[in-house]
């Protein structure tokens, strides 16, 4: 694509600055995110194992924290695989568990028939394919005034993907159905466990609540290929509609479990609190995500004349119903259109506006309804963590029509 140039905006100028100004508080997120959408050169390198990653679509934070460009996201649904986000907890396992993928060994624990099999075994009991959107609890955390610890992501850190695998109620019904009393299928990462450290403190352990045994797939193909060691090859746990942390990578373990995981990551870890506050286990998990939606064309200038808005829209466990999109920071909206195909409740519908602008600045913005008529919200209140901003607010983009 062409390399937009990215202007700084003088945000107490003119009337849409104005009205921006009036919703953005601080109006630190929103320069932010104006001077990151862009298509810059990147200046930090990408990590070995992301290698195969395509540069100018990425923003590097960190080793672990590959972001895709807003821009970058296209109409076609799947977001292709050299572009999708990473985020790890940990280094990743050395890539040699994914030249010999088939032999890769899954424990599985809380079924009536304990044992562990092989992906190769796994690749006999069945195969479903799913479309999800991939998208980290930590997305839009740029767009938060307070500091919240953890990488600034904007909108990057999440895309919709393909997965194909064996769905996981084929494996509990070979393995002779759930332990009683088990609430939670608890998935173990295969990451090496620095010595010296409390495992708890770094594991990857995620557990998620009974029900998704039936919609978890235990993935070894991502978008056609198999998953490659950035994403969990050989095996990933998908678990639709719930934030990207609950999908363990390179998973090791499954057991159908009682409890919590142990770990730090479920007990106070990904724990919604008011700013200030500690995690803990009585606050609520990030599992099932939110209604949300935010615009990926234009997102910083455009030529006058016909404009086709365009934009990502997603409900979590529910399918998107409609989208709306407006010019004017929110003060009116045009319901936009959903662009086929469909790919599920779980996948992101790609929509469309198409406008006419004459030359000035615009805050574009959308706002996504579920099939349940939940509506993305204006705004998102502060959390400690700043986990995911979904309002409509600061997702806006300012763009200079030319
Ligand atoms: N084993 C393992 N699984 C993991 C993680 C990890 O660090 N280790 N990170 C989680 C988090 S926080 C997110 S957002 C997603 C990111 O998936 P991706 O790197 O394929 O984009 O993986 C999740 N699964
Ligand atoms: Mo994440």
């Amino acid at each position: 694509m062409d390399t937009p140039v990215v202007h700084r905006r003088h945000f107490l100028i003119g009337a849409a600055g104005v009205a921006v100004a009036s919703t953005v508080p601080g109006m630190g997120g929103l320069a932010f995110a104006q001077e990151a959408i862009g298509t810059q050169a990147p200046t930090t390198p990408l990590p070995d194992y992301a290698s195969w990653k395509k540069p100018e679509a990425m923003i590097v934070h960190t080793e672990l924290t590959l972001e895709t460009r807003r821009p970058f996201i296209g109409t076609s649904s799947v977001v292709p695989s050299n572009i999708l986000f990473v985020r790890n907890n940990l280094e990743p396992p050395d890539s040699a568990i994914v030249a010999d993928a088939d032999a890769w060994e899954v424990a599985f624990e809380g079924v009536a028939q304990p044992r562990t099999m092989t992906v190769r075994e796994l690749k006999q009991l069945g195969i479903a394919t799913v479309p999800t959107v991939l998208q980290c609890s930590g997305n839009g955390r740029g767009l938060f005034d307070h500091e919240a610890s953890g990488s600034p992501w904007l909108t990057g850190a999440a895309g919709c993907v393909v997965w194909s695998g064996v769905p996981l109620r084929a494996v509990v019904d070979a393995l002779g159905g759930v332990a009683e009393g088990a609430r939670f299928v608890t998935n173990t990462g295969g990451e090496v466990i620095p010595e010296g450290i409390d495992a708890n403190e770094v594991l990857v352990e995620r557990s998620v609540p009974i029900e998704n045994v039936d919609t978890i797939i235990l993935a070894w193909e991502m978008n056609g290929e198999p998953v490659p060691l950035a994403h969990g090859g050989p095996l990933r746990v998908i678990v639709p509609g719930y934030y990207g942390v609950n999908n363990v990578k390179y998973v090791k373990r499954i057991a159908f479990t009682e409890a919590e995981s142990e770990a730090d990551i479920q007990q106070t870890g990904y724990r919604v609190r008011p700013v200030g506050e500690s995690g803990a286990p009585d606050q609520p998990s990030m599992w099932q995500m939110k209604v949300k939606s935010w615009v990926t064309h234009p997102v910083v200038e455009t030529p006058s004349g016909p404009i086709q808005i365009h934009g990502v829209a997603f409900g979590g466990i529910n399918p998107v119903q409609r989208v709306e999109v407006s010019t004017d920071d929110g003060q009116s909206w045009q319901e936009a259109q959903l662009l086929d195909p469909d790919l599920g409740r779980y996948a992101w519908r790609s929509f469309v506006l198409p406008v006419e602008l004459p030359s000035g600045t615009y805050s574009i913005t959308s706002r996504a309804t579920d099939s349940e008529g939940n509506v993305q919200e204006q705004t998102t209140e502060p959390n400690h963590r700043g986990y995911d901003y979904s309002g409509w607010d600061r997702l806006a983009v300012e763009v200079t029509v030319l």
